[in-house]
């Protein structure tokens, strides 16, 4: 099997701010390009996903995470892409270490527009095809409880 048809699993990380803000960067890639998603990346051998959230945050936005927490996990089978794909996707939640430091930095402009806080009831669109599907679903970071 070609190597990128074999599933692979992906943290992606909703950051809450203020009980009604999450961050969200519009794509700059070959999956879900031009759509809003949260930030997030493959899981590397040996993390835990509490520490694949705090790395992929730190790495695309320069911001620290804490409290972060297990939500949901997610198969997401991306057959339309330009390139198909298949993720396992766990959806964690985390707060920022220090709120007053809250401005992201885009520290992957190959691979994201930028970075800003949106109210959960009235998010940019399009989103990414997942995120999309979790939000159609009524599912809410906000009302979530682990
Ligand atoms: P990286 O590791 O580049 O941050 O991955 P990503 O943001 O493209 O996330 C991969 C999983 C998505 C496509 C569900
Ligand atoms: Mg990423």
């Amino acid at each position: 099997m070609e190597g990128r048809l074999v599933p692979r699993v992906a943290v992606a990380v909703f950051v809450v701010r203020d009980g009604e803000q999450v961050l969200l960067g519009r794509r700059l890639s070959s999956i879900g390009d031009s759509s809003f998603a949260l930030p997030g990346g493959h899981l590397e051998f040996g993390e835990s996903w509490e520490e694949c959230a705090a790395r992929e945050v730190k790495e695309e936005t320069g911001l620290d995470i804490h409290r972060v927490e297990f939500l949901k996990v997610t198969n997401n089978v991306l057959r339309d892409e330009v390139r198909p794909a298949h993720y396992v996707t766990i959806l964690m939640r985390a707060v920022l270490v220090d709120e007053a430091q809250s401005t992201p930095q885009n520290l992957e402009p190959e691979k994201c527009e930028g970075w800003d806080w949106y109210k959960w009831s009235d998010l940019p669109k399009p989103l990414f095809g997942p995120l999309a599907l979790q939000v159609q679903s009524g599912f809410s970071p906000f009302l979530c409880h682990s």
